[in-house]
């Protein structure tokens, strides 16, 4: 996992991994998550250290921050790993963690995305800390990652609360060198009761609120002296205040500045900031996403620019930075290119769009779907992909576990000449598709919820969940069956099937669509990039026995592909044997019965 450099005690770490370290470096006996991206590898990386603490996937966001209270308030320290859409997930218990306090430290780490590479929205966590009134910790690099757990760790206990410590997918997935401490066993305290703090009746949560004002009040006081915030005193025509990886970008871009780096974003260091901006001629704010820091200078009399040259959108980097300095006037503007034009033209020729892998068990679900004209609300998954061309069978997608009740939705209010199909996937169904099959089933409506069960997290890479039979560590675990938990909820409709078989799927969503109430048709074959591997022979294409009738080309599957040869001026195809799952389906598809197994005939390789 670690790859050791110079000396036993200095390892390359990503973000991730150092965070996991920092766990371990401080007693942490409880870590719980969900994946995401680009938060999943640290609870990964920490389940494989040997060693006494407790690792485990919980089934949603929500479930592992109420585990992580859980073992804060018995005495022990604890950390919840999420991406940043789960924190809104867990926010109903953030915000009255806020209030309870804990009895050991209670470390959140939550990791956003700024540019929406793997996400469905790029939100800024520092929001929630303010919210929350959260104490919320920003590293710069994979060293800060770790030592920066030390510290929120040190927050949480002495200012008795919860600490975010917020990661970008930039920290999160690039390495540094980091040196490496010493692991603590974990300790728990002895427990002891205490109602006023921990149940939040009103009488208590007025109470509570009172503590928070006055734990905001003694962290701004402790904001002013923390070495977490650091002025580098440089240049005094040009002042910066900065945070996280953006730190690494502005000392790159102008190294003769002054700089304000600011490792505690919540609460601020208002008094300093205020000083910092006197001792400079100019005073710019360069933070990704939300005017966060920018806005609360404003808010106190602090004259500062910022996202009038520094963007709003997307992810920074050492470009766009500079670009910000340069319509800043910071720096002399760029000439332009000549051919910026044409390249940037031959970029966007070159844009392929994603698609489900050669042998997915989520493709023929939806190629059914559209044949059927279903109206399709999909989930957030691999089986997203299936909106994209040619499969294009679905309508919508917003956030994990909206597929069902949403269906729900477009049934009640919608004109009824079309079946309507939720789609979601077995991670997802478990993590919040439970309550609104529910919902549907209570309320009698006529849906149908097709599970993808291909028993694995593969969106994130393959992390397993209560289906699996494995739990993080990959030791054996009690698995919950789908088709028994639906049966149980009162559907009378449960149906599974080998997605596979295309006559078999169409058969069963068909009875399925015209079932009158909630239908349930589970699909059963597991992701072809599990390790277990679906069959080992390829297929290929006979090349006389093709007619081009573009059949195949439905599945949208990457393993097959046109060739030079026209039949009626339509291109022929050929399968890329390397790529190819050989999951027959093509071949099933086939109306000349053209795609057949290539070690039946090695020669028929293709044209
Ligand atoms: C609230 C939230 N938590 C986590 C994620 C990250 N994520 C995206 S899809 C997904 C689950 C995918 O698993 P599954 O539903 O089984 O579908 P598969 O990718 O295996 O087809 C996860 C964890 C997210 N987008 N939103």
């Amino acid at each position: 996992m670690a790859t050791a450099i110079s000396s036993p005690a200095q390892v390359l770490l990503s973000g991730n991994e150092a965070i996991a370290r920092g766990a371990l470096e401080n007693g942490i006996r409880v870590a719980t998550g969900y994946p995401g991206t680009p938060s999943t590898e640290i609870l990964e990386s920490l389940a494989r250290y040997d060693s006494e603490h407790y690792v485990s996937w919980s089934p949603n966001e929500k479930v592992a921050l109420d585990v992580g209270v859980g073992a804060a308030v018995a005495g022990s320290r604890a950390l919840v790993t999420m991406k940043h859409v789960g924190l809104n997930v867990a926010a109903d218990t953030l915000m009255s963690v806020a209030y309870t306090g804990v009895r050991a430290a209670l470390v959140i780490v939550v990791a956003d995305d700024p540019g929406v590479h793997s996400s469905q929205n790029e939100q800024d966590t520092r929001m929630y800390a303010r919210f929350a009134e959260l104490p919320l910790l920003e590293p710069s690099d994979s060293q800060e990652a770790k030592d920066f757990f030390q510290l929120a760790c040190e927050i949480s206990e002495r200012f008795d609360t919860a600490v975010l410590l917020r990661s970008t997918t930039r920290l999160s997935h690039s390495k540094g060198m980091v040196t490496l401490g010493t692991i603590q066993p974990s300790r728990a305290k002895e427990y002891e009761k205490n109602l006023n703090k921990f149940v939040l009746v009103p009488s208590n949560a007025r109470v509570r609120h009172e503590k928070v004002v006055e734990r905001t009040g003694l962290l701004r006081e402790f904001a002013e002296t923390t070495e977490l915030n650091r002025w580098e005193k440089g240049s005094s025509e040009i002042g910066v205040i900065t945070s996280g990886v953006c730190y690494q970008y502005v000392k790159e871009i102008l190294p003769d500045a002054s700089v304000f780096k600011i490792g505690l974003m919540n609460p601020l260091p208002i008094h300093r900031l205020r000083n910092f901006a006197a001792s400079v001629d100019r005073l710019l704010v360069v933070e990704e996403l939300e005017p966060v820091i920018e806005e609360q200078l404003k808010a106190n009399g602090i004259q500062a620019e910022g996202k009038e040259y520094f963007t709003r959108l997307g992810e920074f980097s050492p470009e766009r930075v500079r670009a910000g300095f340069q319509k800043a006037g910071v720096l002399p503007m760029p000439k332009a290119p000549e051919t910026a034009g044409a390249a940037a033209a031959v970029k966007e020729n070159l844009f392929r769009p994603p698609a489900l892998c050669p042998g997915c068990p989520h493709t023929v679900p939806y190629l059914v779907l559209k044949k059927l004209n279903a109206l399709v609300a999909g989930d957030i998954g691999c089986y997203t992909l299936a909106v994209y061309e040619p499969l294009a069978a679905i309508d919508t997608t917003l956030a994990m576990g909206c597929s069902i009740g949403m269906a729900v939705g477009l049934q009640k209010g919608g004109d009824g000449t079309r079946p309507v199909v939720a789609t979601i996937g077995d991670s997802t169904f478990f993590h919040s598709g439970i309550p609104p099959l529910i919902d549907a089933l209570y309320n009698n409506v006529k849906i149908t919820v097709v599970i993808l069960d291909n028993q694995t997290t593969a969106m994130t890479g393959g992390q397993e969940h209560a289906g699996t039979g494995k739990n993080l560590r990959g030791e054996t675990a009690r698995t919950v069956d789908i088709a028994t938990l639906c049966k149980a909820l009162g559907a009378g409709f449960v149906e599974v099937v080998d997605p596979y078989d295309v006559s078999a799927v169409f058969r069963t969503l068909k009875s399925a669509i015209q079932y009158d109430g909630v239908s349930v048709v589970i699909t059963n074959r597991p992701c072809v990039v599990s390790p277990a591997t679906i069959r080992t022979t390829p297929y290929a294409v006979t090349a006389k026995e093709c007619n081009a009738c573009q059949m195949c080309m439905n599945l949208g599957c990457p393993a097959i592909i046109w060739t030079e040869e026209m039949h009626e001026g339509q291109h022929k195809v050929t399968i890329d044997p390397v790529a190819c799952m050989g999951c027959a389906v093509c071949g099933l598809l086939c109306q000349t019965n053209a795609i057949i197994p290539l070690a039946a005939d090695p020669a028929r390789r293709t044209v």
